[in-house]
């Protein structure tokens, strides 16, 4: 059992809820696209105002900030034993194109806030406690999900993929970095030693409908589903739109039209509703209406808490995209997997943290699983893991209508709080 956090201390959780929702919305501002959406790309200038806000904050609440080659961020408050592995906790402040001001965000400035209450109340850490900002949750510049946290897993598949990896500008990974004034040292040194951390806990939004539907403050993830990506491209040989008769046609863009069909379909056939897929981005070549689309480009984002079934929904989408290019006479140019991952668990003794926490702050607390990614994913494979989810407004994410109120909020970084405070104690 984590030790139970001396009651009588409880009262003095306490956050300051205002100043952390004035956080929230002066991060906001550093985006590419106007309020209230939220555009926060990998290593742009915004994404660098935002470390710098951020970083700032680490210095305020005490901690000693450090960063990595790619820019995982790291505010560090010393414990009693320094020398035994950390607590971290943690999440991403990049935000995908036109999208909200709370995903990862608070699992960002609530740590700060969750530190800066516990330093309020007197709180001595036995295991030194760590926040990271993670470089590059969301996969909107160079395609990839998780990009920092996956390099401190120590994925060696992207550190080779990320010596080819240009963005839609044709600029390199490194380039980027350099730019925002990182990849000093070699990406390489990314990779966490064995044994960094004791656990690691993640504050996030749930990103659907669940908490708030039952009117349950707080969800205590036991799982993260299995995400997994796709990039396709079809050519034809394009042509007149008006002169070539149908017969004669080979239409990339009808091929992209299909295999987007095909997608939804083979989601479908899995008889599970814990499956799902769409086709986020779907490009054409040349983008005029006139003309046949010569090159089609498209993006396949599918996921299902359970692998194999996710698996088999991927070799279907790869004999489709065989089949289509096949009837149609057009070439299937590229099928590039670009993320294949497993689920992750959270850890037995932090889902008992967690727990614990909730029932001294007197909260109600479901179990649940993520059905969105987290940086929680890569993290769980060095470190146990746990995640908080907080309730969103309808599950809204993604889109400028997230919202998640400050209540819920101050639930959340009081939950974190406490959890940090345990698990730093044992
Ligand atoms: O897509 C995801 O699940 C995450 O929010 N980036
Ligand atoms: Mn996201
Ligand atoms: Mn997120
Ligand atoms: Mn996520």
């Amino acid at each position: 059992e984590p030790p139970s956090w001396v009651a009588d201390s409880l009262p003095s959780l306490s956050v300051e809820s205002e100043n952390l929702q004035k956080q929230i919305d002066e991060l906001a501002s550093f985006s590419d696209t106007p309020a209230p959406s939220v555009t926060r790309v990998l290593y742009t200038d915004k994404d660098v105002m935002a470390r710098r806000y951020v970083k700032n904050l680490m210095g305020l609440a005490g901690l000693s900030v450090r960063e990595d080659a790619v820019g995982n961020i790291f505010g560090r408050w010393d414990g009693l034993e320094p020398e035994l592995p950390a607590i971290a906790t943690g999440s991403h402040m990049d935000a995908i194109p036109y999208s909200g001001k709370y995903d990862g965000v608070v699992g960002v400035l609530g740590a700060i806030e969750a530190i800066n209450v516990l330093r309020r109340s007197g709180f001595k850490p036995k295991r030194s406690l760590e926040i990271i900002v993670f470089t590059s949750e969301e996969p909107t510049r160079f395609g990839i999900g998780c990009l920092g946290s996956r390099l401190m897993s120590g994925s060696k598949a992207l550190l080779k993929a990320l010596e080819t990896t240009v963005d839609s500008q044709n600029i390199t990974f490194l380039d980027a970095a350099k730019y925002a004034g990182y990849a000093q040292d070699s990406v390489e040194s990314v990779f966490l030693k064995k044994g960094a951390y004791a656990g690691f806990v993640e504050l996030h939004i749930e990103q659907g409908p669940i908490l708030e539907e039952e009117g349950v403050s707080i969800g205590i993830v036991t799982a993260i589903a299995a995400p997994a990506s796709i990039t396709v491209d079809f050519e034809g040989s394009g042509g007149h739109a008006g002169a070539v008769l149908m017969p004669n046609r080979n239409d990339a863009g009808l091929a992209a039209a299909e295999l987007a069909l095909a997608v939804e379909k083979h989601v479908l056939e899995s008889g599970s509703i814990d499956t799902v897929g769409t086709v986020g981005i779907l490009q054409l070549h040349p983008g005029a209406i006139n003309s046949i689309p010569s090159k089609s480009h498209l993006e396949i984002d599918t996921r299902d808490i359970d692998e194999e079934r996710r698996n088999v929904v991927m070799e279907k989408i790869r004999q489709s995209a065989i089949r289509i290019a096949k009837d149609r006479g057009v070439k299937l140019a590229e099928f590039k997997i670009v993320n294949q991952d497993p689920p992750a668990l959270s850890d037995e003794s932090v889902i008992r943290a967690m727990e614990s926490a909730s029932k001294d702050l007197k909260l109600s607390h479901k179990l649940m699983i993520s059905r969105a990614y987290h940086d929680s994913l890569f993290m769980a494979r060095v470190s146990p893991m746990g995640m908080i989810f907080i309730p969103c407004y309808k599950g809204y994410s993604h889109k400028p209508e997230e919202y998640s109120s400050v209540q819920d909020i101050t639930n959340g970084v009081k939950v974190l709080a406490l959890t940090l405070a345990k698990l730093s104690l044992k």
